[in-house]
């Protein structure tokens, strides 16, 4: 783990524009820092997938074709505090579904939780948490009769270029069968006055996540970045439709990471590219899917058309 880490980060900073992935952001400041991003007046994209799995559960229920099934195998990658969910649950749950909810993740912290607040609040629901690789667990439930739903929730996949975003599709749509849906929530394309403040927030907490990598470094591999000498620069064109975060060094500077054995320079205003954060339209999507078996068989958008949550079937 701490090996990948740091092959990662010498990468990154090697490169002619250095640039550090964003899935080290979340050491456990960083996932506080995520929960307070989640709550941020600025930050729309949890709220408006929450008012799709409130309010339109019953579209959703629908559009996922339930109704014809005796049982299903409800699985979420990534499955975090599972707020969203747990509007959906609730909804099969009263109607008497009959299902088992898989919630997948590498933190066995996040399931624990999650497992025991679904216990505590829909206690006749089925839940057995699987800790682990998204594709190793699927490829295991792929050997089961039963209809797989995957819930891929958040935007999550908007942190990857669209080759990458592609590639996961594909390996998805491998490991389900003919007739499997998935749920994949994606933040819309829409205008930079809404987009950027939700990564330039007025507290200063996308900053402080932003900026929270480099104290990562400080701290697991005995580097002395002077985390008052970047300043965090998002970015964002409706025409591109994709966010991006930068830590732009301020002065010219070098940077030593001891257990690299290796030192950084940078000029002044030099940025280090830290996140991705691709915004979708039907057109984006489909492009992604390409060669995919999985289709695009439906759509549910929040009552402000800021989200969708795409429904695709193999
Ligand atoms: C969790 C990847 C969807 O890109 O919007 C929030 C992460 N980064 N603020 C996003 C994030 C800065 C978020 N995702």
């Amino acid at each position: 783990m701490n090996k990948n880490f740091q092959k990662d980060i010498d990468l990154g900073l090697s490169a002619t524009n250095k640039t550090l992935p964003s899935k080290y952001f979340y050491d456990e400041i960083g996932d506080a820092l995520f929960v307070e991003i989640m709550k941020m007046p600025e930050y729309y994209l949890t709220k408006a997938e929450f008012d799709i799995f409130k309010n339109q559960n019953q579209k959703l229920i629908k559009a996922l074709k339930l109704e014809t099934t005796t049982f299903f195998e409800l699985v979420e990658l990534g499955a975090g505090d599972g707020t969203k969910t747990k509007q959906l649950l609730k909804a099969l749950d009263q109607q008497q579904y009959n299902f088992d909810y898989a919630p997948i993740d590498i933190s066995e912290h996040a399931l624990k939780h999650l497992k025991a607040s679904v216990n505590s609040e829909l206690p006749k629901v089925k839940i057995s948490t699987k800790q682990g690789d998204y594709f190793n667990v699927l490829a295991d439930l792929k050997q089961s009769e039963d209809p797989i739903i995957v819930l891929f929730l958040g935007s999550n996949i908007g942190n990857l270029p669209d080759a990458r975003a592609k590639e996961f599709l594909q390996k998805l749509s491998d490991n389900l069968k003919n007739g499997d849906r998935v749920v994949l929530g994606v933040d819309l394309i829409k205008p930079e006055s809404i987009v950027l403040p939700a990564y330039n927030d007025a507290q200063g907490i996308t900053k402080r996540f932003n900026l929270n990598l480099l104290t990562r470094i400080n701290r697991e591999l005995d580097a002395n970045f002077d985390i008052n000498s970047f300043k965090h620069l998002p970015e964002y064109t409706e025409k591109e439709g994709i966010a991006r975060s930068f830590l732009v060094s301020t002065t010219k500077q070098t940077v030593t990471i001891k257990n690299l054995n290796k030192s950084f320079n940078f000029i002044e205003g030099e940025k280090i590219h830290t996140e991705t954060s691709r915004k979708y339209n039907d057109q984006i999507l489909t492009d992604i899917l390409g060669q995919s078996s999985l289709k695009i068989i439906d759509r549910l958008t929040d009552s402000q058309n800021l989200f969708a949550d795409y429904i695709l079937e193999k």
